[in-house]
């Protein structure tokens, strides 16, 4: 009879176990069925360059925030996001403020670049140490360095954000940060900020556009890349005291970074938009990718450039292949400034600790960070060494909420503990095949 059992219990077995391997061949041939039918279905009816074509038109990335509630605003870049790897909100700083920003922001690139000048002059031609910087009693008249938060790294410039009040009253403004929070996490950080100024074409005939002006002038050019903690050359290639280190290819389908450009002139194709190619976030290959066959100055097919009035954001995850223009024959300078804003927990500036001069987490003295807006204070209390930084209420709300759950598990267990076998009886778990 226990043989029979035992026969009739193998067989059962041997039934289910057929029965879970046609299942998991099933749903491979289904998926790879539903990979082709996508794929035929983009080459018949939209193709990246149609889709592109109709972006550019109808600006379907974009939503205002002087007239859509922000709900509204919230879940149409979080779809954009998601879909194209960017969305823009328009008028996040009234017209009637962007030419006084725009002017801060003017002001804060000569004294940024000023500062710079002088660190570089004490660094390179002095011969100083970067670590006694703020020992040095001489120093400080001539540059503004302030301590970091992480023990053992040299002082660095301040975050520049000490320079545009004006603008650090819309840095947290609340449907930047919603859309932010919707995409990484509750808690966040910005953790770099800066200055993007794209020249115009000069009278004496020396071309617009991003970067060293031998390759600048070419509606055709491209810088492509994918931006930190997506950045494969890691901002110090193989440098140890430069590199801030790099996700490894091929990406998790993760948002890490959100990556903000703060729009203070008018852009589109002719005035410094911003190049993106829709979609390519979710990509595994990359621009730089050493075994990807993307050549890094040339456009792609289904690329496009951001058009958005001045006092708008355009927000892209951090894996999108974007470019900064290389053209700008406009007649006017784009003016932006770029952030990069992180879920808490990623590690922002744990590495590099020669990069004095780059713009990872740029430091605060304690009354530059008292001074900034108290919307603004949490996303930058962690450039303040002298602040102690916490994690912020609605992860600690998430925490004690399962920590209430598990207590209740262990009450179940005080008072009913033979009624608990079957309790997650209505748990599956998928075990999905390898990949
Ligand atoms: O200038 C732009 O539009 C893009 C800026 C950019 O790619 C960056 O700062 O990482
Ligand atoms: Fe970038």
């Amino acid at each position: 009879m226990a043989e029979v059992r035992t026969e009739k219990h193998l067989v059962n077995k041997r039934d289910s176990e057929m029965n879970i391997s046609t299942l998991h061949a099933k749903i491979e041939r289904l998926e790879q069925e539903l990979q082709e039918t996508r794929v035929l279905l983009a080459r018949e009816t939209h193709d990246a360059e149609t889709i592109t074509r109709e972006l550019v038109q109808t600006r379907a990335y974009a939503f205002s925030a002087k007239t859509l509630p922000i709900d509204e605003v919230v879940e149409g870049c979080a779809d954009s996001l998601s879909r194209y790897g960017f969305c823009v909100i328009d008028n996040v700083i009234p017209d009637s403020e962007v030419a006084v920003i725009r002017a801060e922001v003017k002001a804060a690139q000569s004294t940024i670049a000023r500062n710079k000048q002088a660190l570089r002059k004490l660094l390179d031609e002095e011969g100083l140490n970067p670590h006694e910087l703020l020992e040095n009693p001489t120093v400080t008249d001539k540059v503004e360095l302030r301590p970091v938060r992480r023990a053992g790294h040299p002082p660095k410039p301040p975050n520049d954000i000490v320079w545009m009040p004006q603008y650090g009253k819309h840095l947290a403004n609340p449907f930047v940060t919603a859309v932010a929070r919707r995409a990484l996490d509750d808690h966040l950080r910005i953790a770099q900020l800066h200055l993007r100024i794209i020249e115009t074409s000069r009278t004496d005939g020396t071309p617009g556009g991003f970067g060293s002006v031998k390759y600048r002038g070419r509606p055709d050019s491209r810088e492509w890349h994918t931006d930190w903690p997506h950045d494969l050359s890691a901002y110090g290639r193989d440098d140890p005291g430069r590199n801030v280190g790099c996700v490894r290819q091929p990406f998790p389908d993760v948002t890490m970074c959100l990556v903000m450009i703060w729009y203070l002139t008018d852009v589109d194709e002719n005035s410094g938009g911003t190049w993106v190619v829709p979609g390519s976030h979710k990509d595994k290959r990359n621009p730089r990718g050493p075994s990807d066959g993307i050549t890094v100055t040339a456009p792609i097919p289904g690329d496009m450039q951001i058009t958005a009035p001045a006092g708008s954001v355009y927000i892209q995850d951090s894996r999108s292949w974007h470019a900064s223009a290389m053209h700008n024959p406009s007649g006017r300078e784009r003016i932006a400034v770029v952030n990069r804003w992180c879920p808490w927990w990623l590690s922002v500036d744990d590495y590099a600790p020669d990069g004095i001069d780059n713009m990872v987490c740029q430091p605060l003295d304690h009354a530059e960070y008292l001074a900034l807006p108290a919307e603004l204070q949490p996303l930058m209390r962690h450039l303040c060494p002298g602040e102690r930084d916490t994690l912020q209420q609605p992860v600690l709300d998430r925490a004690k909420a399962a920590s209430l759950r598990a207590r209740w598990g262990f009450q179940q267990l005080e008072e009913n503990p033979d009624g608990l076998s079957d309790a997650n009886a209505h748990i599956r778990v998928p075990i999905g095949p390898s990949n």
